[in-house]
């Protein structure tokens, strides 16, 4: 049975075509840079958003029509799979993401959880030999069931410490089962509601005690993934610990584990944290840290996780510029944290919001590769560092000077002259490449 009748495989018909079920940006088989399209972007669907969320917020109830869903529970999530795959295929995406509990029923207990999702897995997996598409990354969800109400592995409860070491453990075995490329923490109850009764010290050392049993796991069972933590600055919890990327890194080199961990970066956390998506995409870089890309955007007026379908060209943009410097971003990809508003409820609303992303990036990554190519960024960064090509400034990047040396060449050189950015006229040509 189809889930999607309506909709056919979305194909690439460029600018002029009046069809909405059609790309008009991304051609997954155009060559940038050397690449095809589909190569550099690696998109992926995230199976909470686009197969388990209902549509419901604080204040009303679930609103979206999805016909997988029956009374009985597991049938449900046997639907999905069948769903899920069909629109990864009809869409063209070669990824999908998922949560322990968006693929499977938690059942009465942890036994029966940990069955369930062997049953679900075995489906998927089987789906996943059929069609070749493949997991991007999975993770665990230790956030929505209320025994994480003090956190997971930061919980002052030690039982809740020892019930997330065994979801992270059968996480790793179904990252293993199905070749999953990355596997993520995100740490929503990982923080604090209140210092006046929290041993912040203790906790911190707790994560990081679990990311270490959980890499020696993966050893353990010979699975080569790649880690990758998810920075928030908050919501659900009021403070939480891996604030944004650089609390993140100085979190990873305090506990000695940057080698097996990259960040994955979502856009609407970085704007939660005060900061842009390149920014944490830059800072990432600057460590050799850039993982894996949540891509989505919030709300300029909202103050909350919106997660929105990013539609933003000036954004992907600037983040595709980064992916081009880094040299891609594989084992990553880019992940639609993406849902549906509300009011957009049916069944084909999701195509069109995953067209409209995709298409958004396509852009985005158009733009950047015309802007690597002509050097835009590049002979901007030269003009404004030129002082540190030559002369003194050549000589502090070399070690030759010292404070005392530099002291001398000040009082020489104390008539200091600087130069304008001309911050405007870059912006306003900037605005040239965003076609
Ligand atoms: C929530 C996060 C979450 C992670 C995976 O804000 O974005 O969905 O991506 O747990
Ligand atoms: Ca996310
Ligand atoms: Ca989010």
């Amino acid at each position: 049975m189809a889930y999607f009748p309506n909709v056919d495989k979305i194909k690439y018909e460029g600018t002029k075509t009046e069809n909405p079920f059609a790309f008009r940006h991304y051609d997954p088989d155009e060559v940038i840079e050397g690449k095809t399209m589909k190569e550099h972007l690696r998109f992926a669907v995230a199976w909470w958003h686009t197969l388990t969320q209902d549509g419901s917020d604080p204040f009303g109830a679930p609103t979206n029509i999805r016909t997988w869903i029956t009374d009985d529970p597991m049938q449900t999530s046997k639907n999905r799979v069948e769903a899920g795959f069909e629109f990864f295929e009809k869409l063209g995406v070669e990824y999908f993401c998922f949560h322990d509990v968006d693929i499977a029923p938690e059942g009465d207990s942890l036994e029966e959880f940990l069955a369930n999702l062997d049953e679900i897995t075995d489906l998927i997996k089987e789906k996943m030999d059929q069609t070749g598409i493949k997991l991007l990354w999975n993770t665990a969800n230790m956030f929505t069931n209320p025994r994480f109400v003090h956190g997971a592995a930061s919980s002052s409860n030690a039982d809740v410490f020892a019930y997330s070491a065994a979801q992270v453990k059968k996480g790793l075995e179904i990252s293993k089962k199905l070749g999953g490329k990355n596997y993520v923490f995100w740490g929503g109850r990982e923080g604090y509601e209140s210092l006046l009764n929290t041993d912040l010290p203790l906790e911190q050392d707790n994560i990081a005690r679990f990311f270490h049993m959980a890499v020696d796991y993966a050893k353990e069972i010979k699975h080569d993934v790649q880690f990758l933590i998810e920075p928030k600055p908050l919501e659900p919890s009021k403070h939480q610990y891996d604030y944004d990327a650089a609390t993140t890194m100085a979190f990873l080199q305090k506990y000695d584990l940057t080698d097996y961990f990259k960040l994955n970066l979502e856009a609407n956390h970085a704007t939660l944290a005060g900061h842009t998506f390149e920014h944490e995409i830059t800072v990432a870089r600057s460590y050799n840290a850039l993982g894996s890309l949540d891509a989505n955007q919030g709300d300029v007026l909202l103050g909350w996780d919106t997660d929105e379908f990013p539609t933003n060209i000036y954004d992907t943009t600037l983040a595709m510029y980064q992916v081009l410097e880094n040299g891609g971003i594989a084992p990553g990809g880019i992940n639609f944290d993406a849902k549906v508003r509300r009011s957009s409820f049916e069944m084909e609303d999701l195509f069109l919001a995953h067209i409209a992303g995709m298409d958004t990036f396509a852009r985005g990554l158009k733009a950047a590769a015309k802007l690597k190519e002509d050097g835009f960024f590049t002979k901007e960064l030269d003009r404004r560092y030129a002082s540190y090509k030559t002369g003194i400034g050549k000589a502090i990047i070399d070690g030759k000077e010292n404070l005392s040396s530099l002291a001398d060449y000040a009082l020489e050189h104390d008539q200091i002259k600087n130069q304008s950015n001309h911050l405007e006229l870059l912006k306003s040509r900037l605005n040239d490449y965003l076609v």
